[in-house]
């Protein structure tokens, strides 16, 4: 299973974008876009509907090495043999969710500050979202946080942060730019036209984009 240092693309599965007869045929093409490590996120599904997916789900990923995350319930984790399970601020803490889990798994954490990055660091998550940047119709009540904090979260936070929320094409110059070394995209992927082609197309423009700023660092 690739390591989440590895990954730069964060894809998110949201059933709130995706029927779920569908979640198998998006996840493919995710996959050949490259896509790095996928989340299940259904905040209307039961935790049963939830199982059969993310069983389906993880039978298909885990031929590409591609790590599954599910959402909100660490019980899912000893339902199906997902790599970890992503926790709010609202929710269990990360211990809580590795006793739930019953297993060694994943856990990460939204986090939508400096102070909340390096508390859930401290706390033991094993990744953390950061976000969201820019105002988003998939997580609307939360105040967008800009893109002035990320090249200090990237200094005081070592475990792997993938920035969120509102990221597109459009925007993901920008950034990376500000300093982002993983990013999370949800509806831009989901609604575009091509997701595989839109997932290819947000890669390339990480490594080329991330390759002038190693660039630039190094003068
Ligand atoms: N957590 C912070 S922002 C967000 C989540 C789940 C939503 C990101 O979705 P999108 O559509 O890429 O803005
Ligand atoms: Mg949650």
């Amino acid at each position: 299973m690739r390591s989440l240092t590895e990954c730069r693309l964060y894809g998110i599965l949201d059933l709130g974008y995706v029927e779920a007869s569908d979640a198998l045929r998006v996840a493919s093409a995710m996959i050949e876009g490259g896509v790095d490590v996928i989340q299940l996120r259904g905040k209307q599904q039961s935790i049963d509907e939830l199982t059969v997916i993310a069983t389906a789900l993880h039978d298909l990923v885990s031929q590409y090495s591609i790590p599954l995350i599910g959402n909100d319930h660490p019980e899912m984790a000893r339902r199906v043999a997902l790599e970890g399970i992503h926790v709010g601020q609202t929710d269990a803490s990360v211990e809580m969710v590795r006793a739930g889990a019953g297993r060694k798994i994943l856990v990460g954490k939204s986090t939508h500050s400096l102070a909340q990055a390096s508390a859930a660091e401290a706390e033991g998550a094993d990744y953390i979202g950061f976000g969201p940047l820019f105002a988003t119709p998939t997580k609307p009540d939360y105040r967008p946080i800009g893109l002035q904090d990320i090249g200090q979260v990237h200094r005081e936070v070592h475990a792997p942060i993938f920035c969120i929320g509102g990221i597109k094409l459009e925007n993901l110059e920008r950034v990376i730019a500000a300093g982002a070394q993983r990013v999370v995209i949800v509806s831009g992927l989901l609604q575009a036209p091509d997701i595989a082609e839109y997932a290819r197309e947000a890669r390339s423009l990480f490594v080329t984009q991330s390759k002038i700023e190693d660039r630039k660092s190094a003068i």
